[in-house]
């Protein structure tokens, strides 16, 4: 197949919140400094309903939707060192080139070498699309697109993985797991002892808690609209539950009541600006600090009074949980390996491609976290 444009099943989505078709898509063999992966796991995560529901002031379309996943090397095109036919690999939606302006800062995992074409659904080289159906081009997505059997990604945009490592349990440490644990120990850098809200119980702010546990916070307040989140959450660390619903004052005061003055760190995992707010103003005076992990619907913004950071309280943001993707998703896979962190129990349901839109509908159900897909 090295060389030949490939024919195989993905999961289009022609037009943002319309089912999911599958399609017999042509992918274009990869160019220099292009990997072409075989995709045999993906799962699916809030971002991927997010863009599909046309929330995403980059959502294009057609595009096949996907970045949580893992798979082997097909074949690479000119100039590929780092992997080779045969390598298993995760894609990393967030790149790491090593000698951008943002890679060499040491002050951030971002990366700006492919993020201009990955924000609008192209390769970096000829700004085109390496997916087309009967001839029409179908945008990438987030330089993933994991959503199809095959996909083409940038050499930037792919870590290599331990082979002995199970492809259908490490694909969640594309996204949500490192994610919520990133938050923890390289964004927020929560210390032992520490209180912690998390607002929003699925896998990102479950994975918060996990990584929360292991920095040894001493309480870690978990708070959700749906009270059936509590069982599963204790599992992952959370020691305490607020239902929102279950009270008449802000949340943002129920918290700093429960907590002698507001918690050390909170996090947002839920993608709600005003639930961010509460979130910043449950932080406790002169050190809280708030970390934004949720990913809001294009036009929203956040607002505060100044007054709260004035006085000490610190907003944060994260994308990827500040991990250098593919440097620390190879470190992450070993850490699974060994046992030092969770995966299996994030997966709650497994299909197959052809029943992606039953994936999307499980996820609008609070009993789902991860379901993974077998192409
Ligand atoms: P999810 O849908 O599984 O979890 C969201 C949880 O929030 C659910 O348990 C839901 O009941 C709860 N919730 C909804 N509204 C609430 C409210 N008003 N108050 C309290 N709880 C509420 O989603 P997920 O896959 O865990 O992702 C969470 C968020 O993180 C999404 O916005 C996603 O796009 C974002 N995300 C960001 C990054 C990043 O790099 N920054 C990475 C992955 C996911
Ligand atoms: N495209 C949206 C923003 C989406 C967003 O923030 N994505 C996160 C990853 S979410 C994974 O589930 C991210 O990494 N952001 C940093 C980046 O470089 O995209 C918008 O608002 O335009
Ligand atoms: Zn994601
Ligand atoms: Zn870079």
């Amino acid at each position: 197949t090295q060389g030949q444009v490939i024919t195989c099943k993905a999961a289009v989505a022609w037009e943002p919140n319309k089912p999911l078709v599958i399609e017999d898509v042509q992918v274009a063999p990869p160019q220099a400094g292009e990997v072409r992966v075989k995709i045999l796991y993906t799962a699916l995560c809030h971002t991927d309903a997010y863009t599909w529901g046309g929330k995403d002031p980059e959502g294009l379309f057609p595009c096949i939707l996907g970045h949580e996943a893992a798979g082997i090397v097909e074949s690479v095109g000119e100039g590929v060192t780092e992997v080779q036919p045969g390598d298993h690999v995760i894609p990393c939606y967030q790149a790491e080139c090593g000698e951008c302006k943002f890679c060499k800062s040491g002050k951030t995992n971002l990366c700006g070498k492919v993020r201009a074409a990955t924000g609008v659904g192209v390769m970096m080289s000829d700004r085109k699309s390496r997916f087309s159906v009967n001839g029409k081009p179908i945008y990438h997505f987030m330089g993933t697109s994991t959503f199809s059997q095959y996909t083409v990604v940038h050499d930037v945009s792919v870590a290599k993985i331990d082979p002995k490592a199970p492809l259908e349990k490490v694909c969640l440490l594309g996204c949500g797991v490192p994610t919520g644990l990133g938050a923890v120990w390289n964004t927020a850098k929560v210390e032992a002892g520490s209180i912690v809200a998390i607002f929003g119980l699925g896998t990102v702010g479950l994975a918060v808690a996990e990584g929360a546990k292991t920095a040894g916070a001493s309480r870690i307040i978990g708070i959700d609209i749906d009270s059936k989140k509590f069982d599963t959450a204790k599992k992952f660390g959370v020691t305490e539950f607020v239902n929102p619903k279950d009270h008449e004052k802000p949340i943002q005061q129920v918290l700093v009541d429960l907590t002698d003055g507001g918690v050390d760190y909170s996090f947002e995992c839920i993608g709600n600006v005003s639930v961010m707010r509460a979130a910043l103003e449950c932080c406790h005076k002169g050190w809280g600090t708030s970390v934004i992990v949720g990913v809001a619907a294009s036009g929203q913004e956040i607002s505060t009074r100044p007054f709260q950071l004035v006085t000490g309280r610190v907003w944060k943001g994260t994308a990827f949980g500040g991990f250098k993707s593919r440097s620390q998703v190879p470190w992450l896979v070993e850490k699974y390996l060994k046992k030092e962190i969770k995966v299996d129990e994030y997966i709650t349901h497994t299909l197959t491609l052809g029943e992606i839109n039953k994936a999307f509908d499980l996820m609008h159900e609070g009993g789902c976290l991860r379901c993974v897909l077998s192409t």
